[in-house]
């Protein structure tokens, strides 16, 4: 985790903000008024969760890459035809858990089979889904976190670990008016930059660190030439923390790159999606073009 702070400019992984805490600051950020992203989501699955669905066909083995708490996939499962498994892939343990256990509840027919591990590491779900057709689910912009390399390798592996003739629906943001981006990454309630910062409560709890919280502040510019919003953490002072038998020294002013955002036009998605060998066959957009849900197959 703390090789980035050794490098310059110094980063931090942005899997690490989803412990406990920063799994409950996410799902208040997803709440936020000025957090789009959520919202506009979750809106064009209501709206076309049967279109999509009626494109896959029926016993299809479902697998969601960063399930987190898992809200929504029941806009698919309703419309899905006799859904053969539910495989949910999180790094957080707890949302799997309270995720599977709702789920259960709600589909007593439908397997739900949970898988503990990071979906950016290779992934063996042979044993988790029976034989039959594949549906990856890949919402919420988590593809955002990947700069463009990074994002055709992983929707490249998703693929293969689907296999031959799986089809993948992937949520992305959108490039969009600048103002509105910028709000959704820099709340007025201070959610986001709670969320940031518990990046380093994180180290202090878990790695012995010494970072003095007030001493750092949460910036989230737009870079435009790059597409994406950008999470910094920000050193007011010169300053040296230490972390267990380790120490960082920071420039005043000197900033951790803890996270990017990449945002899609159609176009950057589909070159993404081409490069990875997947195709586009359906595009769903609402009016105001926040937010864009795409249905590739091989
Ligand atoms: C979960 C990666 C989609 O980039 O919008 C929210 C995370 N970071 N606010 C995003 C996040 C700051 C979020 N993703």
């Amino acid at each position: 985790m703390l090789h980035g702070l050794a490098q310059t400019p110094k980063t931090l992984p942005c899997t690490y903000f989803y412990d406990a805490t920063g799994a409950r600051l996410f799902t208040r950020i997803c709440r936020l008024p000025e957090y789009y992203l959520t919202r506009s989501e979750m809106a064009l699955l209501q709206q076309h969760g049967g279109e999509i669905a009626r494109r896959v066909p029926a016993h299809v083995g479902v697998v969601e890459f960063g399930s987190g708490s898992s809200r929504k996939i029941d806009l698919l499962l309703e419309h899905l035809d006799r859904p053969a498994a539910y495989v949910p892939v999180d790094v957080s343990l707890s949302c799997l858990q309270s995720a599977a256990r709702a789920l259960r509840r709600r589909y007593p027919g439908l397997l739900i089979a949970p898988v503990h591990a990071d979906f950016t590491t290779h992934l063996e779900l042979a044993q988790q889904l029976p034989a039959g057709p594949k549906l990856g689910f890949f919402p919420g912009s988590t593809l955002g976190n990947f700069d463009p390399a990074d994002a055709t390798a992983l929707l490249r592996r998703f693929a293969t670990t689907l296999g031959e003739g799986c089809q993948l629906i992937v949520g992305v943001d959108t490039k969009k008016d600048v103002c509105r981006l910028h709000a959704a990454y820099n709340d007025a309630a201070g959610v986001t930059a709670a969320f940031n910062l518990n990046l380093l409560r994180r180290i202090n709890r878990e790695l012995g660190g010494t970072f003095d919280l007030r001493q750092f502040v949460h910036r989230a510019p737009y870079n435009r030439a790059a597409g994406r919003i950008e999470m910094h953490l920000i050193s007011l002072r010169a300053q040296t923390v230490r972390i267990g038998n380790a120490q960082v020294t920071f420039r005043a002013g000197e900033s951790i790159h803890t996270e990017n955002s990449y945002k899609y036009s159609l176009a950057d998605f589909t070159a993404i999606a081409s490069n990875a060998g997947l195709a586009v066959r359906g595009t769903w957009i609402d009016r105001q073009r926040s937010f864009s849900v795409y249905l590739c197959g091989g």
